[in-house]
């Protein structure tokens, strides 16, 4: 009886699951690279998140304070590896709170987050087997911070998102050959190679990547950097992204799993085919349009790891300008946040998003899902495309009340974004359209005049 009784829950529970359709997640069934790049596409708008123990150094070390971003404080601030270890060993962000970040990317309209998982320094922010060198074996924290966000993220409905780093200052066969005296423009020289970076891609961080994507659910971006150091082959950058998508299919990958890239170049601009599915401008907007998948990553001061002296931030107008600018020529914008030891993001950082969210609320129909400008970018400002409409992204709003459009546009109906049901007049003529539009702007940053476009 007793077998034919376990047969039979046997039978029932199988029975259950086929019905109960424990469906592949998107990330098992396989979708066509365009199907697979679309919620990217269509986002436009991301959160980088550079934290990690360089964030309790807030690049200073006693009277010295590091140049440039306070995530290479162990090179900058000379620390060897033995003395930076007790930066992890304290790292203990008490104030963290997974929910809390993934409401403020959102809320300033954001569709995606892109975490250190593993910065240069080397210090993993989740559960790894691969090494002590992580957030549950060495820091007194003892939570596992990539499991929370990515809950979070699923909950609040973000795309998580982790960037890890080739170079492992911290590992002793990844540490860029020349380290401690590390020096980004000598790593192009082919010659310097450390033998055993093989050994640390196939038993270091080939593991590493899958724990990321096995453990944490469906990832939307693995977002590679430190690429540029001459251990790291084109070889190896193509095995790394069959490999990820072999594990998820659908996730995206950037530019920076291969070595397309000359230096610190954000496109592709090498000759050569190369793996990675879209190119990583940093800290800058290319000038025009370029017909291919990119992503400018910035900072909203002038570092990536929190440095309380650098106070170089850029005004929300500034930011919601580079949203527009970057999503007129066909791009996505990653703008990141440095959170500090507690884990914190800065009072400066948070007026900013709150600022982008307030606009983009507004006016996000003219981002979300928008196409590059079929025009060249007009004096007043910016216009992106969507599905027949034509939106005029106007900076500077004209003082005479008339808003002058490309000669070739071609009106059915023009009306404020924020204010559909004021029809605005419109008048054609060889040289431009004009638009009456009030002489008031109705935003103090950028006013969307919305034109839907004749056949
Ligand atoms: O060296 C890193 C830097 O710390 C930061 O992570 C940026 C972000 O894209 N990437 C590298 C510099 O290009």
């Amino acid at each position: 009886m007793k077998t034919i009784k376990n047969i039979a829950i046997f039978a029932l529970v199988a029975v259950m699951s086929a019905n109960l359709g424990f469906a592949q997640s998107s990330s098992t069934k396989k979708l066509s690279d365009d199907e697979r790049m679309q919620w990217w596409r269509d986002s436009k708008f991301g959160m980088f998140i550079h934290w990690g123990a360089y964030s309790i150094i807030g690049g200073e070390r006693g009277s010295k304070i590091a140049g440039g971003g306070a995530e290479w404080a162990m090179d900058k601030l000379d620390y060897t590896v033995e003395e930076y270890e007790k930066f992890p060993a304290m790292f203990n962000p008490v104030m963290f709170d997974a929910d809390a970040w993934v409401k403020m990317a959102k809320d300033a309209g954001m569709k995606y987050i892109v975490i250190t998982s593993k910065h240069h320094e080397g210090f993993c922010l989740w559960d790894s087997k691969v090494t002590d060198y992580d957030i549950m074996d060495t820091s007194p924290f003892k939570r596992d911070i990539i499991k929370e966000l990515a809950e979070a993220c699923k909950k609040q409905g973000i795309k998580f998102c982790f960037y890890y780093s080739i170079v492992d200052w911290h590992h002793p066969h990844a540490q860029g050959n020349l380290y401690p005296n590390y020096n980004i423009a000598q790593h192009d020289d082919p010659s310097v190679v450390n033998p055993k970076f093989p050994k640390y891609f196939k038993n270091y961080m080939k593991p590493q990547v899958k724990e990321l994507l096995t453990n944490y659910g469906d990832v939307g971006v693995v977002w590679f950097d430190g690429d540029w150091i001459s251990d790291y082959t084109t070889e190896m950058g193509k095995e790394l992204y069959d490999f990820i998508r072999d594990i998820q299919p659908n996730t995206i990958v950037n530019n920076r799993v291969d070595k397309g890239r000359t230096g610190m170049d954000g496109m592709n601009n090498k000759p050569g085919k190369f793996a990675g599915d879209f190119g990583t401008p940093e800290q800058e907007i290319p000038d025009t349009g370029i017909d291919s998948d990119w992503e400018a990553c910035m900072t909203m001061n002038g570092t990536w790891g929190y440095k309380p002296d650098d106070n170089k931030w850029k005004s929300s107008e500034d930011l919601i300008q580079k949203l527009v600018d970057i999503v007129s020529k066909g791009g996505n914008f990653l703008l990141n946040i440095g959170p500090d030891g507690y884990g914190r993001f800065p009072a400066q950082s948070i007026r900013r998003l709150n600022a982008m969210g307030q606009w983009t609320k507004a006016n996000g129909e003219a981002i979300y899902g928008a196409k590059a400008s079929p025009y060249e970018k007009p004096k007043w400002g910016r216009y992106t495309t969507k599905d027949g409409v034509l939106y005029a992204h106007v900076f500077n709003w004209p003082k005479d009340g008339v808003l002058k459009l490309h000669k070739d546009v071609k009106v059915k109906k023009a009306t404020l974004l924020t204010n559909p049901d004021a029809e605005l007049t419109t008048l054609a003529t060889s040289r431009e359209v004009l638009v009456d539009v009030p002489m008031l702007a109705p935003d103090s940053i950028v006013s969307v005049v919305k034109i839907e476009l004749a056949n």
